[in-house]
């Protein structure tokens, strides 16, 4: 699917990390390490990587003019056909780098949205992505568009189709509108939708990507929705009912996964299909505790949540991927910051959830537990 025209090889990408300010070069490398996961997912080929500390960014490479140089010797070296940066790239850094590499330059943010793309199905997700991709170009246009005019497909290029971008600003703002105005008829039908759930004790299942919140979510219902080890393998949201004789009158929505460095009017793209999330009446925070940056995962999480408005809902935290810990690494269910463990894929800890399910339930939402 992500292969280049010529000889069906896939396409050879150069990865960027930049440890900038107080951040430490282990930091940089474990960023760069799930910049690597998103270029696999998005088909792409790692064929060398550069990570650089630097006090700040420099205004017209990112990197250093050194470091730059280098990387345009590395890509000659390697028949690179790509190189992705792992920091947020202003229009001016990442045309200047174009002409400096002379193959196509994208960001984090710029390949997400590509993966985005490949795993958007419903109509909505669609829209969602395409609007997110219209937003991000936009201020991209001139230079971008010229470059990648001379590109063949892959990787950064999933966008929406090149001659409507080569036409001019205001036809994209125009789409731009257009794509919000679509999506607000499909929220619309989710309105009707949720009234239909008005009744029910509304729980959302949030977390960093790939924590294991779709896994979870077919645990606790019958829904069988695609789980697998990939980042951002969901991008609809899906509700159904807790399945089973306890908890009653509860739905569970499964919903996109957060990742750190996406920039907050990305973010607002998804806006209707986080709307669940911020109606809920009690969020899982889906942790995956085998992961040594849970931490900092957490804040990222942490962050979105404030971003969306969904900072004050009641919050009950699940440490998923147990088993993937020595057992005297596990922290005891009800510790001192009330997570829960379990193992969705062993299904270990499962009842213990649903009972504190059911106690937040009959807290919060007395007249509904039957
Ligand atoms: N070892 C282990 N793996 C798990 C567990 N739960 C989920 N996984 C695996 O983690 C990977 C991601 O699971 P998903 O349920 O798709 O994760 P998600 O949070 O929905 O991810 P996105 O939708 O991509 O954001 C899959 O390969 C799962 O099999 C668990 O309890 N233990
Ligand atoms: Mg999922």
């Amino acid at each position: 699917m992500y292969e280049t025209g010529n000889d069906n090889r896939a396409e050879r990408v150069i990865l960027i990390g930049t440890a900038l300010g107080s951040t430490s070069k282990d930091e940089a490398e474990y960023a760069v390490d799930e910049l690597a996961r998103l270029t696999a997912t998005a088909g792409g080929l790692e064929v060398a990587r550069f990570i650089q500390k630097r006090d700040k960014p420099d205004g017209a490479y990112f990197i250093g003019r050194g470091l730059a140089e280098q990387v345009a010797a590395a890509v000659e070296e390697t028949e690179a056909d790509l190189v992705v940066f792992d920091e947020l790239l202003s229009p001016n850094q990442q045309r200047n780098l174009g002409e400096k590499f002379n193959v196509k330059v994208i960001d984090r943010a710029m390949l997400i949205l590509d993966i985005f793309a490949l795993h958007a199905r419903s109509a909505e997700a669609r829209l969602q992505v395409e609007l997110a991709q219209m937003v991000y170009l936009l201020p991209r246009l001139t230079g971008l568009w010229v470059h990648l005019s001379r590109q063949q497909g892959g990787i950064g290029t999933k966008g929406p189709g090149e001659t409507q971008l080569e036409t001019d600003r205001r036809a994209v703002t125009k789409k731009i509108a257009a794509l919000k105005e679509r999506l607000k008829k499909i929220d619309r039908q989710r309105q009707t939708q949720r009234k239909g759930r008005e009744g029910f004790f509304k729980i959302a299942l949030v977390g960093y990507t790939n924590a294991g919140k779709s896994t979870l979510f077919n645990c606790l219902t019958k829904a069988g929705v695609a789980e697998a080890d990939q980042l951002f393998s969901t991008l609809d949201s899906t509700t159904r009912r807790l399945a089973g004789q306890y908890p009653q009158k509860a739905v569970l929505t499964d919903t996109v996964g957060f990742i750190e460095k996406l920039p907050h009017q990305l973010v607002a793209s998804f806006r209707a299909t986080l709307e669940e999330v911020k109606r809920a009446d009690l969020v899982l925070l889906v942790v995956d505790c085998s992961d040594p940056y849970l931490d900092r995962k957490i804040g990222v999480v942490e962050r979105v949540l404030g971003d969306i408005g969904a900072a004050r809902i009641p919050r009950l935290t699940v440490y998923n991927k147990t088993d993937l810990l020595a057992p005297e690494a596990i922290v005891p269910a009800g510790s001192s910051d009330g997570a829960i463990p379990i193992s969705a894929t062993q299904r270990v800890g499962l009842n213990r959830l649903l009972a504190a399910i059911s106690v937040r339930l009959e807290q919060d939402f007395p007249k509904h537990s039957v």
